[in-house]
């Protein structure tokens, strides 16, 4: 059978999923400019944190590339990932200190510790590269589709929030994307029934938490 592209098989049958992630009330409310300022830093807290268990979430990924693959590509795309990595977190710090948001004493919510548990487990060794280079796709995409849409020339997205949009929105990210989403398509294409099993539920795992960790931004959990 033809598994050229398992991402976008995924994406065709879980459409309404996919979307409750990307088009979600919260960015939404960015979008047509109504959202609350308090959920907003809600979110900037709670995300930074997630970023934080992130990198070593990313580390695992570059080492089951550099493990499991023969050319220097997978490495590549990754590291380059793990460097904007980087300046996402001194963002973080500028972007927290302007919102007044004290990074210091935020406290993980039970949606950002689940699905930091979530990465954790994907970080052990028994689970194959496969597997975490995409469910590393599905993450940055949501991210991806959900801000770019708040840049599109109808959206009323407050000045104060460009900025944040434009970090994941921006054609950059959005190239970075399609390269990951190719890294995992390629995998799955070998990888076993089994595998890419597993790796689906892991896709509709991120999709679920991803809408968690918007649903924080209430602070009504
Ligand atoms: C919750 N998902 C969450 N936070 C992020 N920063 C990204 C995805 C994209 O890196």
């Amino acid at each position: 059978s033809d598994r050229a592209a398992v991402t976008v098989t995924w994406l065709k049958k879980h459409r309404p999923i996919y979307i409750g992630a990307t088009r979600h009330p919260f960015t939404l409310a960015i979008r047509d400019g109504s959202v609350d300022f308090s959920s907003f830093k809600r979110w900037l807290g709670q995300d930074y944190l997630f970023v934080r268990a992130f990198v070593p979430f990313l580390a695992s990924v570059l080492v089951k590339a550099w493990k499991e693959t023969d050319d220097d590509a997978d490495v590549d795309v990754i590291l380059g990932g793990i460097a904007t990595l980087n300046d996402e977190i001194a963002w973080f710090k500028r972007e927290a200190s302007k919102w007044d948001v004290s990074l210091d004493s935020i406290v993980p919510q039970q949606t950002n510790l689940d699905y930091c548990r979530f990465l954790e487990s994907l970080m052990s060794p028994d689970v194959d590269y496969a597997q975490a280079i995409s469910a590393f796709w599905a993450i940055e995409a949501v991210y991806q589709e959900s801000f770019a849409h708040c840049l599109e020339d109808d959206s009323k997205t407050p000045e104060a929030l460009k900025e944040t949009c434009r970090r994941w929105g921006n054609d950059g990210f959005g190239h970075y994307c399609r390269a990951l989403q190719s890294l995992a398509n390629q995998q799955l294409q070998k990888a076993s029934e089994e595998v890419v099993a597993k790796a689906e539920v892991n896709f509709l795992r991120v999709l679920e938490l991803e809408v968690d960790f918007w649903n924080m931004s209430r602070g009504t959990t």
